[in-house]
């Protein structure tokens, strides 16, 4: 079984509910621990509210002492409580591989997280982590490296590395509205590209969380860091290219397995 740390979109696009439904297209069992009520549909979001620290560090509690994950992922975790409290807490999972989603920017480039959730969680959590997964914008705000040209993405990289994480997956596809999509994959030695036509649609809503999403759920399933890496962006584009849109608005990954 694998553990999503994560808020909830009660549009049932991105969040909590993308990794949930991820890990069960993917065969594992999920648990979970909420972060934050958000009311949004596939318009936009309307409002937000944070679970007291209390009571998230209960429910890690309650998991970690009962279900045992193989491993694990944050979503967004919206403040440094929460940062600190993961990092604070996870070390009970006993070395289950932790995937970092930083969600600190959106695809506008509207800014997440304020400047003490940002240190903590470069501080705090990424050290822990097995995997980040940031997207272009948030690996500049994380290393404060601009990330255009093939050498400044490699310096970025290096500096991601650098924050502790065993491995970087660099998000490009935000920036390539057509023609190929790439993301990078760093394990502080070497950059593998892993590029694809980009899928048509606007079904990205989700699509970051279901990438971490699957990477836990494939290191769950047995395989290795850089190999569920892998198959975890396999699985990605595959849910894209099956995207749904269940509202007028934005359309997200689809992971029902039929
Ligand atoms: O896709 C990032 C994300 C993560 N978590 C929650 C969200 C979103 C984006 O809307 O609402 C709760």
């Amino acid at each position: 079984m694998v553990i999503t740390i994560a808020g909830s979109d009660s549009g049932g696009e991105a969040g909590l509910q993308a990794d949930l439904k991820t890990f069960g297209a993917l065969g594992v069992y999920g648990a979970c621990a909420l972060t934050a009520v958000t009311a949004q549909n596939t318009l936009g979001v309307r409002a937000a509210f944070v679970v007291p620290p209390e009571l998230l560090a209960a429910q890690l509690e309650a998991v970690l002492q009962d279900l045992r994950p193989r491993a694990g992922k944050t979503g967004r975790l919206f403040d440094a409580a929460a940062m600190s409290l993961v990092a604070e807490l996870w070390p009970r999972a006993g070395g289950a591989p932790l995937v970092v989603d930083p969600v600190a920017v959106d695809s506008h480039r509207r800014p997440l997280l304020d400047e003490s959730a940002l240190a903590a969680l470069s501080r705090e959590l990424l050290p822990q982590a097995a995997v980040v997964t940031p997207n272009l914008h948030e690996g500049e705000l994380l290393t404060g490296l601009p990330v255009t040209t093939p050498a400044e993405r490699r310096a970025c990289l290096e500096a991601l590395h650098a924050l502790g994480p065993r491995y970087v997956l660099l998000k490009g596809a935000d920036a390539a509205p057509s023609g190929e999509a790439v993301d990078w994959l760093f394990d502080g030695c070497e950059v593998q590209a892993l590029s694809g036509p980009r899928v048509a649609g606007d079904f990205g809503h989700g699509a970051g969380d279901t990438l971490s999403a699957a990477i836990v759920a494939h290191l769950a399933r047995g395989l290795k860091t850089r190999e569920a890496c892998l198959a975890g962006w396999a699985f990605t584009r595959q849910a894209l290219a099956r995207g749904v849109r269940p509202g007028a608005g934005r359309g997200t990954p689809g992971h029902v397995a039929l």
